[in-house]
């Protein structure tokens, strides 16, 4: 069954970012569990930023899971990049992601790689940042897989990465790996811009669609744009689909209309 979740960013650095709620977790599950969320997932800047047995509290309090950690807080505070030309950033990199995904795997929540993948420039060519992309994808993967979570790899629009942009690159990059414990998260703002068939491209994902950031065509919640979300729905169906659609949106006009609209449209189109 496809569940609903909502994001919360606790990172400073990332205001003007497409986050639902910000700063306020409790206020934030309070409202998820109030509009009938799932879930909520959760943006912070450090593994350390939330107290475990606080969260545990409020998860308890209002039924609520975790659908998943970003570790975007890596770039946005530190400028980690898991491609960088710089070994000891790479390293860093590595490092701050695998205390994400510890942190995570405590409420059974994957971690997400989206923008700490990075890029290719300067001197390093594509073909080595796909090589160290896939090597730190194996290592983590691995990691995750021992604590029993899966790992998430993002694909971004053009604009943010100039590695992997399309499900169908993705899919190769994964299926390279020995590990298939790292799955897709497939992100309908950047997939509406670079794919030319979201819900097609969605099929062609298949098993390996793991995640799914849920948003209209101008990045505001699901019902703010021009996106047809019924055939990403049916797609989704398709596939066996049984993650969370997660609503990565900016909170326009405010966080609690982002996420009322986003439900109703969840609710339209997901109820059982
Ligand atoms: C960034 O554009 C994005 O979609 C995030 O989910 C990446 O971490
Ligand atoms: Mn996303």
């Amino acid at each position: 069954m496809i569940q609903s979740a909502i994001t919360v960013s606790l990172v400073k650095e990332a205001e003007g970012g497409p986050f639902v709620y910000w700063h306020d977790l409790p206020g934030a599950c309070a409202k998820a569990a109030e509009l009938g969320f799932d879930a909520v997932e959760i943006f912070a800047p450090n593994p350390d930023a939330v107290d475990d047995d606080e969260l545990k509290a409020l998860l308890e309090k209002h039924s609520l899971k975790v659908a998943a950690v970003g570790t975007g807080g890596g770039w946005v505070i530190h400028k980690l990049m898991l491609t960088s030309a710089d070994p000891e950033i790479r390293a860093k990199a590595r490092e701050f992601i695998r205390g994400i995904i510890d942190w995570g795997a405590v409420f059974g929540a994957p971690a997400i790689i989206g923008s700490m993948q990075g890029r290719f420039e300067g001197d390093v060519s594509k073909e080595q940042a796909l090589e160290w992309l896939a090597e730190a994808l194996e290592d983590l993967g691995a990691h995750a897989a021992a604590l029993g979570v899966p790992l998430f790899y993002e694909p971004l629009n053009r604009y943010e990465t100039n590695l992997i942009n399309r499900t169908e690159d993705g899919v190769r990059l994964l299926e390279g790996l020995t590990t298939d414990n790292v799955k897709l998260l497939s992100d309908v703002f950047h997939m509406n811009i670079e794919e030319a068939n979201i819900a097609d491209a969605l099929r062609s994902g298949g098993k390996h669609v793991g995640h799914v950031h849920f948003v209209d065509s101008n990045r505001r919640a699901t019902g703010m744009g021009h996106m047809d979300h019924a055939p990403i729905a049916d797609a989704l169906r398709e596939i066996g689909y049984e993650g969370y659609v997660s609503a990565e949106a900016f909170p326009i006009p405010s966080s609690d209309e982002a996420a009322r609209s986003t439900i109703e449209v969840c609710r339209k189109l997901f109820a059982s």
